[in-house]
């Protein structure tokens, strides 16, 4: 296998889905923060939020998460057994400004940080970081309506920029927004986004759209100013979609599908808007507003890195017969007869990761950093106390392979952090049951257990690969 000496093997988490201690040391209430499990759920992620505090009764499962925030230490040293070379993880906004707008960051916060950074320098684990993940101070929420207001390109750039001051030296990977492309699909998830009876909720996600394109581009700015020997990357939530026939009809469709989440990645990465985009919002009589010096500001500060989660391809028809299927993930797409799908109705197509990988890097010729992948299941403790996952490492392994014919192939990769290397939250249905670790947590969905944690089947497995540097599948 052709890993590339270096290559940054490692694992991925976010704050509100690890954490937990989600208002300890002064943190404010994120958007996360109200989001319960069950199908209310999945009403607040596509805008439909009732409550700016949580409700009596609700279980919210970032409020302990598994309780990262304690217990980072133990868990950074299975990590270094392990082998990890990296981990990425985010930075919670609302820890470091609680309301997003005061004045002085809170110091708690910022040392918070600064401890679990020297922890995973000190263990050789490169730290590579998530400026926003699915969290926005709720007071942003509530007073700007988040991300549909400029004010939070300001606010954006000001929290960047302390992250940036404060860690320079620590952390040498950055990245902006995760899955900016989910705006479209989950508009609270991805931007914070509350919609009123009568919104024009395109006008209103693209709106969100240029403001969050601009302040990561600020972001790179004051990145490179700070931190010249810092990356900076954008990130997407990748996965090819193919044309169900050959039909032109069909061949076309798939691509317009493909350009809804690259046209953020085309901002980030070429530094304008392309045609079609334009097109698109003539077409559908959206008016985006932009200031002056925004077209310069896209135009010369972009992206060093193209950071991108894989799960599963696409699938889609423009035949009105063709059953339609969510494959369980809110990019919407057809049944691909040809492929198997997870216990939640993901995709499963290795060879789809190749296909990707090679697609990103025909389209942007920067490299390409592997920030998420991996199998969300159902884990049971056997007898002896552990999970055999050998569904998990068989996933891993037809990934990996097909990862590193995308490298012979000519694909520049920096490193593979697979997601949730440790049992944590699940973002999309907010259980603990979707597994995705090499560590078991000891939690279910209703927050009862121990916290403790073991270590499954898959565990050994890693360690061999990080190892072997993928010699050792
Ligand atoms: C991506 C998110 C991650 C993670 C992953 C797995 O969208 O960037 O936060 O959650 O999906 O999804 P889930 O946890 O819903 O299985």
């Amino acid at each position: 296998m052709a890993f590339p000496k270096g290559f940054l093997w490692g694992g991925a988490i976010a704050a509100n889905q690890a954490e937990g201690a989600y208002l300890e040391d002064g943190k404010g209430l994120t958007t996360v923060d109200l989001l319960p499990t069950g199908s209310k759920r999945w009403d607040i992620m596509f805008g439909k939020l009732e409550s700016f505090t949580p409700l009596e009764g609700e279980f919210y499962p970032s409020h302990e998460a598994i309780d990262f925030y304690h217990r980072y230490k133990e868990d950074i040293a299975l990590f270094k057994e392990m082998g990890f070379k990296s981990l990425r993880l985010s930075i919670s906004w609302a820890r470091i400004f609680p309301t997003g707008e005061e004045d002085q960051p809170n110091e708690a916060g910022l040392k918070f940080y600064d401890d679990l950074f020297d922890e995973l320098v000190k263990n050789d684990i490169e730290p590579v970081v998530t400026i926003a993940h699915f969290d926005v101070p709720v007071h942003l929420v509530e007073k700007y309506g988040s991300w549909r207001d400029r004010k939070l390109v300001g606010l954006f750039e000001k929290y960047a920029t302390t992250l940036f001051k404060r860690y320079k030296g620590k952390v040498k990977y950055w990245m902006t927004f995760n899955e900016i492309n989910m705006l479209l699909h989950l508009p609270y998830v991805g931007a914070g986004l509350v919609f009123k009876e009568g919104d024009n909720k395109k006008q209103i996600q693209y709106q969100a759209a240029h403001h969050q394109l601009v302040a990561s581009a600020l972001a790179v700015k004051a990145c490179h100013e700070i931190s010249p020997d810092a990356k900076i990357g954008c990130m997407l939530a990748a996965g090819m979609t193919y044309s169900y026939t050959c039909n032109p009809e069909d061949v076309w469709d798939a691509m317009e599908k493909d350009r809804e989440s690259f046209f953020f990645i085309d901002v980030q990465s070429r530094g304008e808007y392309p045609g079609y985009a334009k097109r698109y919002f003539r077409d559908h009589n959206l008016s985006i507003e932009m200031e002056e010096a925004d077209e310069a500001l896209l135009k010369d500060n972009t992206v060093d890195y193209i950071g991108f989660s894989y799960y599963a391809s696409r699938a889609t028809s423009t035949d009105p017969n063709v059953k339609d299927m969510t494959s369980g993930n809110v990019f919407g797409s057809i049944e691909n007869p040809y492929l198997e799908k997870s216990e939640w109705g993901w995709t499963i197509d290795p060879k789809g990761f190749r296909i990707t990988a090679n697609q990103l890097y025909d389209r942007y010729q920067k490299p390409l950093f592997v920030v998420e992948n991996g199998l969300g299941a159902v884990d049971v403790v056997a007898e002896d106390g552990v999970v055999h996952d050998d569904y998990r490492i068989d996933y891993l392994k037809k990934h990996l392979a097909e990862m590193s014919e995308a490298i012979e192939d000519g694909v520049e990769i920096i490193g593979y952090t697979s997601w949730g290397p440790i049992d944590i939250v699940s973002a999309s249905s907010g259980e603990m049951k979707k597994r995705y670790g090499y560590i078991y947590v000891d939690k279910d969905n209703k927050g009862n257990g121990t916290l403790n944690r073991s270590k499954k089947k898959s565990f050994d497995w890693y360690k061999k690969v990080i190892e072997t540097n993928g010699e050792n599948l």
